[in-house]
């Protein structure tokens, strides 16, 4: 086991009916601390930028659509191989495939609005992390 960072993005469909808190419990609840939050409006341009690996799927312009919608809470996640135990606690990235437990069963609204991301290397957490983080806002 090693410790390691990653960056999860409570979605605006969590924001928008107030589970902040309760998808924060779900994530201490698994031994994952957060070292870093902020909730940002993200821009059509930072939405595009985070996104940009899937610039050519059809689902594109719809997610950077449902990413402006309302406010997001971005975090950094530290923990015990946290990039692989956020995503074991995330669930499927379509909440009908999610398994019992996982906050995308218990809370996600459809594939799109699926109420959390988390980063799916520690490669792309590092990258991930500096998009939305400067060194002296992370304080393990
Ligand atoms: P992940 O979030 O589980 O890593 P990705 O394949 O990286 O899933 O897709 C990024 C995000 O794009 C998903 O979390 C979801 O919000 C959205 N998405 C993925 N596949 C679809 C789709 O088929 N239709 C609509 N939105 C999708
Ligand atoms: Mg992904």
């Amino acid at each position: 086991m090693t410790v390691q960072k990653t960056l999860s993005i409570l979605k605006p469909d969590v924001t928008r009916r107030n589970l902040t808190g309760k998808i924060n419990a779900k994530i201490e609840s698994a031994g994952l601390r957060i070292i870093a939050q902020k909730r940002l409006w993200l821009t059509r341009a930072q939405a595009e930028g985070f996104y940009a690996v899937h610039a050519e799927r059809s689902f594109f312009n719809d997610l950077c659509e449902f990413m402006t919608t309302g406010p997001v809470v971005v975090q950094v996640l530290e923990g015990n191989d946290a990039v692989a135990a956020y995503r074991d606690i995330m669930g499927a990235t379509n909440p009908a495939n999610s398994a019992e437990g996982t906050i995308r069963k218990e809370f996600a609204e459809s594939i799109e609005a699926n109420s959390v991301h988390g980063s799916d290397s520690e490669e792309n957490a590092a990258n991930e992390i500096a998009y939305f983080f400067s060194q002296t806002e992370i304080v393990g």
